[in-house]
């Protein structure tokens, strides 16, 4: 893979590897605890040809869905790319067709109108269905025996939006499946897109509302009451996007907002609070009600996280330079007026984690990634080009924090939460460890950790055989949920 240009985006644990395959009985370096027994989706975006422009970036990566099949202390692995319309375009054409990030206009015109999500962020598993999901497009549905893509998904045609987003929250009581999508009407537009699904995953409600100004809306968060929509000003510009420039700028004297609604309300019902100027997130933790107050867990920073972002907005700052928290937001929905207040409760970081039962209600713990001052220069790769080398867990009603920092030269990805059967315990974490050997060579590990005691480090260890290219998103399915949408298949399509 000698033909990528040699940035941020290509190096590190961002070098292309482009190699489908598949494994059974992967070497297990200690005991994987039977209760663990499901499976751990993961997104990785990773580019299948060299891309048009010398200035491509690491988000444009073709989705590959990868799998880890864990049971009885076994572990399976494979990886597949998505196969997006524009995958197979390119994949036909032996060439890349489209340009820049989310800007059609820098396309090769024989690809015009057609569908440029690459799939590459969240794999989200929602009514017996796995969809790989990209902010910038629907979902693409995926077999989750095979990775075989099935197709685009938007309910059967029921879904109006032109987006999806790759945070969708589930509630862990009624099982229904709380979305959005933005820039739901079209490239720069202002309309969001605020979807309910059933459990079953069929489309309950859409109702469309509009932003202040076109911003990425990355993530959202549901509490049991109500559903907020944060807006930080990294903006797009239909205008500079149609002379082939960035799809955003970070815009750093404009005002942040917090928009709120009860969840199963009409979107006239918004309430907007405006928050610090210049401030990004991309990860929330949770939200909560508390009475009549929500309190909402944020990866919080100063700028964004982007460098290509903060760029094209003029923001001069380096990635060391960042600075930020995980910062509490709390809001009185019994008083009127546009403010609310602001506490840090632990360290900068992201790629944030907690129970899926406590998904909307008080969380008792949460985990999170960090960069140790201590554990050397980061490795190269990752999503913003620099990867994070701790796993944090924080307890906010004490301020305790716990953590696994790891040795110089390695990198972490975001862990899944796997619940423990038995009540006291806080269940376990899975998560890839990447081992630097050269400039962009890598030993990869998938690791088992015990969610209540992160600083011991990995109960079991499951060294890969292959390259793996920086994850973004994961997501755990209990075997129970892959057996009855198994079930559920069978019926439909007798065998
Ligand atoms: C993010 C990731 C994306 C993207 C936009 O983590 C934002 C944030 C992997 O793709 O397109
Ligand atoms: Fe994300």
């Amino acid at each position: 893979m000698t033909n990528f240009p040699k940035t941020i985006h290509f190096i590190g644990t961002n070098t292309p590897v482009g190699i489908e395959w598949s494994a059974r009985n992967l070497d297990v370096v200690g005991t994987i605890p039977e209760e663990i027994d499901g499976a751990f989706f993961r997104a990785v975006p990773d580019p299948a040809l060299a891309p048009m422009f010398e200035d491509e970036i690491a988000l444009s990566g073709d989705g590959m869905v990868a799998k880890f099949d864990i049971r009885g202390g076994v572990v399976d692995y494979a990886i597949k790319y998505v196969e997006t319309e524009r995958y197979k375009l390119e994949k036909e054409a032996r060439r890349a067709l489209f340009g820049r990030y989310r800007n059609p206009f820098t396309d090769d015109p024989s690809v015009a109108g057609k569908d440029r999500t690459v799939a590459n962020t969240t794999p989200v598993w929602h009514g017996g269905r796995l969809l790989m999901t990209k902010e910038d497009g629907l979902g693409y549905e995926i077999d989750p025996e095979t990775l075989e893509t099935i197709g685009r998904f938007d309910y059967y045609g029921a879904l109006k939006s032109e987006t999806f987003t790759a945070h969708p929250r589930i509630d862990p009581e009624t099982g229904e499946m709380f979305f959005f999508g933005y820039e739901a009407g079209g490239l720069a537009s202002l309309d969001v897109a605020y979807g309910i699904a059933d459990k079953d995953g069929n489309l309950v409600s859409e109702q469309w509302f509009q932003q202040p100004y076109c911003s990425t809306i990355h993530d959202f968060l549901i509490t049991e009451k109500y559903a907020i929509f944060p807006i930080f000003p990294t903006t797009a510009d239909l205008s500079r996007i149609e002379a082939g420039g960035p799809h955003w700028a970070h815009q750093q004297e404009l005002e942040s907002w917090v928009g709120i609604m009860p969840r199963y309300g009409k979107v006239e019902e918004m309430r907007w609070f405006k928050g610090p100027k210049g401030v990004s997130a991309f990860h929330f933790l949770n939200a909560y009600d508390d009475g009549d107050r929500i309190h909402m867990d944020v990866c919080l920073s100063d700028t964004c996280a982007f460098q290509f972002m903060r760029e094209a907005g003029g923001v001069e700052r380096a990635q060391q330079d960042i600075q930020g928290g995980m910062t509490r937001w709390s809001f009185d929905m019994a008083k009127p007026g546009e403010s609310f207040e602001s506490r840090v409760i632990g360290p900068p970081g992201d790629m944030p984690r907690i129970p899926d039962a406590n998904q909307g209600r008080p969380h008792r713990k949460g985990w999170y990634l960090t960069i140790n001052p201590e554990g050397g220069p980061p490795v190269l790769g990752g999503p913003v080009g620099v990867s994070f080398n701790m796993l944090l867990q924080i307890e906010p009603g004490n301020g305790r924090i716990d953590a696994l920092p790891l040795e110089p030269g390695m990198a972490i990805n975001e862990p899944v939460h796997v619940p423990s059967r038995d009540p006291e315990k806080d269940g376990w974490l899975l998560t890839v460890v990447d081992k630097q050997t050269g400039p962009d060579s890598f030993d990869s590990q998938l690791w088992v950790i015990d969610a209540g005691a992160v600083s011991a480090g990995p109960v079991a260890r499951v060294p890969m055989p292959m390259p793996m290219r920086a994850q973004v998103h994961g997501w755990w399915v209990p075997r129970t949920e892959l057996e009855k949408a198994r079930a559920r298949h069978a019926e439909i399509v007798p065998a």
